[in-house]
């Protein structure tokens, strides 16, 4: 901006001085002062009466004064003591801008000689100009994978001073990364380089803080400082890293499908979309793939499906999570599973030994019951008891077995079938149980005979009876069964007067059924005395004896005779005579 002024300004000097040339008369050279910038108003800058050999009364008698075009006078002359003083603040760099030297030429006119002399001023530099930068803070953004040796320039700076008190030299603050580089240009300007010495990590340091000092060589010095954000940014450099190595948790067995049992987590150092990371099952079996879902997104593992204790008590798997630069990592996670009393004993018939004799003797095994319970611990331990009214008790064999004994024998007659309740319940809390039933019958033996309901029969049959009829039924009961009950009856033979008995009657073995196999005659044959023998089909059989009395009874098969008193020969009613007296069983007369 000052430049081109300060150009014009000088152009104008210059024309000065082409005007005035044809007046240069003086023949010493040309005097030349100096003096500093920003030298207060009135400052000494030379002693023009001394300079130019005249006596200082005569420079208000000769009329000397400066004369230059220049809008602003930057000198003024004193013409009491001949002293050429500064007419103001001068600024080398608003005068002169870069250029060395600053020269400016005024010329002074002695009217009353009508001379002009040139006289070439020095305005020399003083630094009063800080280098200076555009900017105050310079944001910059480097990406972490950048190799060292990149090369970043950084803003330069201007100071306005010439010669060393102008633009000498950069600086950079200390850092680890960084170091600075400054190029000299062809025109001898310095550019700042930002190089990178060693490499970032923006996951370490995600923001550098460097300054930029710019100094003059000046006395004194003068400096001014560029404050460098740098900004690393993100590549996706970090794998995800879980925050376990191992992850273990136990579940009870009966936690419902879809029960969250943990969350793995993994955590990816880089920033935004390089940070997320997806979790994915890297090794799981087959078979327990379809018992656990893992949310892709949350890291959360829950239940699929019902776990089983005694299926499988203990699953590892493994867990990869993964993020969008396919960097990977991985954890383990082990999950046991917990018994819970879920299964009920159950008790196995292995032999059962049905049907059992009724006389077997007390302490016969009947049955070997295995129980057995999918659980383990207490909750698989088993205990197993039979009800207390039934002539068996259940005893300890080896591993899980129980033997069921008989302990008083069996009556079949009394209870022919058993139906025996085992009772196997687990120690778990509570408790599970399971009920089985065992049916068992009892097998006969022939330990009853058949007995008759009477210790003995009376039975009658009219004389002249028909022969072939039935005279009576005796039944005896056998409380066996089959054969041990199968009755056949007979009668003991004997001899009737002198006729043997089964010539009189015969009994059917199977009925009971008495026939008659005569016909009998009362005035003959009153009674018969028989034994009848109920014997059963056992081995040996079993026999009861019961007597039987037949007696024959009369038929009115002859005309009665009175024999007293005899009857009167008329056909008249007989005639007994009792005293008056008699009392009531008097015996009248007898017939
Ligand atoms: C009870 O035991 C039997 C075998 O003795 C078994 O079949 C059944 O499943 C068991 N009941 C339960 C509910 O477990
Ligand atoms: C045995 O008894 C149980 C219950 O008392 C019953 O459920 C079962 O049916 C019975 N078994 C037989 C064969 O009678
Ligand atoms: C039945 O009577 C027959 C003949 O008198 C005899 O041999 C047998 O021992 C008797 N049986 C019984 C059970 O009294
Ligand atoms: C200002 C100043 O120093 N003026 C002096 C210039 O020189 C003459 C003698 O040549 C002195 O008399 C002045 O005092």
């Amino acid at each position: 901006m000052a430049a081109p002024k300060n150009y014009q300004r000088r152009g104008e000097l210059v024309l000065l001085c082409v005007l005035m040339g044809t007046l240069w008369e003086i023949g010493r050279g040309q005097i030349h002062y100096s003096v500093p910038e920003e030298s207060d108003k009135g400052s000494f800058v030379g002693n023009i009466s001394k300079d130019l050999n005249l006596e200082s009364q005569e420079l208000v008698k000769h009329g000397v004064r400066i004369v230059s075009r220049g809008r602003t006078q930057l000198f003024a002359l004193n013409r009491k003591t001949g002293g050429l003083l500064t007419a103001g603040r001068i600024d080398r760099e608003e005068l002169c801008a870069q250029s060395m030297q600053c020269l400016v030429n005024i010329n002074i006119l002695i009217e009353g000689r009508g001379k002009l002399f040139g006289i070439e001023i020095e305005i020399t530099d003083i630094n009063d100009n800080n280098p200076k930068f555009q900017v105050e803070n310079l944001e910059m953004k480097i990406n972490e994978i950048a190799a060292p040796g990149t090369r970043y320039p950084l803003p330069e700076a201007v100071d306005l001073d010439v010669g060393m008190n102008s633009l000498q030299s950069y600086q950079l603050s200390p850092n680890h990364h960084f170091s600075l580089d400054v190029q000299t240009g062809g025109d001898g300007t310095l550019h700042p380089e930002l190089v990178l010495e060693k490499a970032l990590d923006r996951e370490e340091e995600a923001a550098h803080h460097l300054v930029l000092i710019a100094s003059d060589g000046g006395d004194p010095r003068r400096s001014s400082t560029v404050h460098i954000h740098v900004t690393v940014l993100d590549t996706n450099d970090n794998a995800p890293v879980f925050a376990l190595p191992i992850y273990q948790v136990k579940v009870p067995e009966n936690v419902p499908p879809g029960t969250r049992l943990l969350t793995v987590s993994a955590s990816d150092r880089d920033e935004g979309a390089n940070g997320e990371v997806a979790y994915r099952f890297w090794k799981i079996s087959e078979k327990q793939s379809p018992l656990f879902q893992l949310n892709e997104n949350t890291g959360e593992i829950s239940t699929a499906e019902s776990l089983d204790y005694e299926e499988c008590a203990f699953y590892e798997m493994e867990i990869q999570a993964e993020d969008v630069g396919a960097l990977l990592g991985r954890t383990k996670v082990l999950i046991s599973v917990e018994d819970v009393n879920d299964n009920r004993p159950e008790v196995i018939i292995t032999s059962l030994f049905s049907p059992v004799l009724e006389n077997t003797p007390p302490g016969t095994v009947i049955a070997f019951l295995n129980v057995h319970d999918r659980d383990s611990g207490k909750n698989g331990q088993v205990v197993c008891n039979t009800p207390h009214n039934l002539p068996f008790q259940l005893e300890k064999s080896i591993d899980n077995y129980y033997r069921l004994v008989t302990w008083k024998y069996l009556d079949r007659e009394k209870i022919s079938v058993y139906n025996i309740t085992v009772m196997a319940s687990d120690l778990g809390a509570p408790s599970l149980s399971n009920e089985t039933y065992i049916t068992l019958y009892v097998a006969d033996i022939n330990d009853n005979p058949p007995t008759f309901p009477q210790v003995s029969y009376s039975a009658y049959i009219p004389e002249n009876n028909a022969r072939g009829a039935s005279i009576f039924t005796v039944m005896a009961h056998d409380p066996d069964s089959g054969k041990n009950a199968q009755v056949t009856y007979s009668v003991t033979e004997d001899i009737i007067m002198g006729s043997p008995l089964s010539s009189y009657v015969s009994i059917n073995s199977d009925t009971g059924v008495l026939y008659a196999l005569c016909s009998f005659d009362y005035e003959h044959i009153r009674d018969l005395q028989l034994l009848v023998t109920a014997s059963d089909g056992g081995d040996p059989p079993l026999s009861s004896n019961v007597s039987l009395s037949l007696f024959v009874l009369d038929q009115n098969d002859n005309a009665p005779e009175i024999l007293y008193p005899a009857l009167p020969a008329d056909g008249s009613t007989g005639v007994e005579l009792a005293p008056r007296s008699a009392e009531p069983g008097y015996l009248v007369t007898k017939v």
